[in-house]
């Protein structure tokens, strides 16, 4: 197994020395963000989790290789590479296998977090049960990968481009604590709020951090949410973001798009929609992620 993995100097530097490292996804560089945007962000974010006294790993799969830690030359790959895979849990070996370029979902950097030893990721929203879901069976894998893998992931919830309400009840069934942190009800990505509340409120990294050592002492496998609303300066209105969304949807049914598709290309057009005020929203609510899980993961170090 740890021939797959291939550690950044960063990285290989901050296992030896003990530190406290967070992971990050690249679905979001090369799926989630246009270009430069989206490098802007990756290279943002690192910084924001050095300053919180944690060391980053952006997480890929490149000729081969599980990347733990990308070098500036291979964020900029993930940034601008039209061809880039997008790699969850099925589609891992594969992109592996045959040495292609692959950015890791939610599900796929849990996996690699896990083999690297990292218990704390950072991202922007999870996926979940897709509006629908329940006749399309459209779920995203990151739900089953949080039931079994040890890594909490900071969010600022699910997208209300998702049927939160069953995404909750999924999460419920496999177990997953869904932890507000600072907050009473499970944030929906653009806005602060929803109409359902998180499992437990916790207002501190160390309150997180006890909360999740102890599951994993008690070997309760599986992840955590740490749902972090979007600062409040960021946050988008719901009522206008509801309408859009709706429509949004409409027409990717329409044009029958489906799979590991929609994500992007609702996103894309949302982003498109607002006239670039949602990805204003994406990148500030990223970073804030970023400062949460870095604190986290320096908390869960020290206990
Ligand atoms: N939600 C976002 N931005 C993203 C994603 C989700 O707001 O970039 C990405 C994440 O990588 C997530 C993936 O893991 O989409 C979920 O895709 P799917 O629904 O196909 O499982
Ligand atoms: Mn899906």
């Amino acid at each position: 197994m740890q021939n797959y993995l291939s550690f950044s100097e960063e990285v290989q530097e901050a296992i030896e020395q003990q530190k406290p490292i967070v992971a990050l996804e690249t679905t979001i560089i090369s799926h989630g963000m246009p270009y430069p945007q989206n490098i802007e962000m990756a290279k943002t974010v690192e910084q924001i989790i050095r300053n919180q006294g944690a060391v980053p790993a952006t997480i890929g799969l490149m000729d081969g290789s599980i990347k733990i830690g990308l070098s500036e030359e291979e964020l900029l790959e993930f940034a601008t590479n039209k061809s880039v895979e997008k790699v969850s849990r099925r589609d891992f070996p594969y992109i592996l296998a045959t040495g292609k370029i692959g950015a890791t979902t939610v599900a796929a950097t849990m996996i690699a977090a896990q083999l690297a030893g990292i218990k704390v990721f950072a991202t922007g929203g999870i996926g979940g049960v897709h509006r629908g879901g329940e006749l399309s069976m459209d779920v995203s894998a990151d739900l089953t990968e949080l039931a079994q893998t040890n890594v909490a992931v900071v969010c600022a919830g699910a997208k209300s481009i998702l049927d939160v309400g069953r995404t909750l009840e999924y999460l419920e069934t496999e177990g997953v604590p869904v932890v507000g942190y600072k907050c009473e009800t499970f944030p929906t990505f653009y806005t602060r709020e929803s109409d359902f509340n998180v499992d437990f409120q916790l207002d501190s990294p160390e309150e997180v951090a006890r909360l999740l050592d102890t599951k994993w002492k008690l070997n309760l496998n599986g992840g955590a949410i740490i749902a972090n609303p979007v600062p409040e300066e960021a946050a988008m209105n719901y009522d206008e973001m509801e309408a859009l969304i709706a429509h949004v949807i409409d027409d990717a049914t329409k044009q029958g798009i489906a799979g590991k598709s929609v994500t992007p290309f609702v996103l894309d057009q949302i982003k498109q929609r607002t006239d670039g005020r949602s990805l204003e929203t994406n990148i500030a609510l990223v970073k804030h992620n970023a400062e949460v899980a870095g604190q986290i993961a320096v908390a869960l170090h020290s206990l």
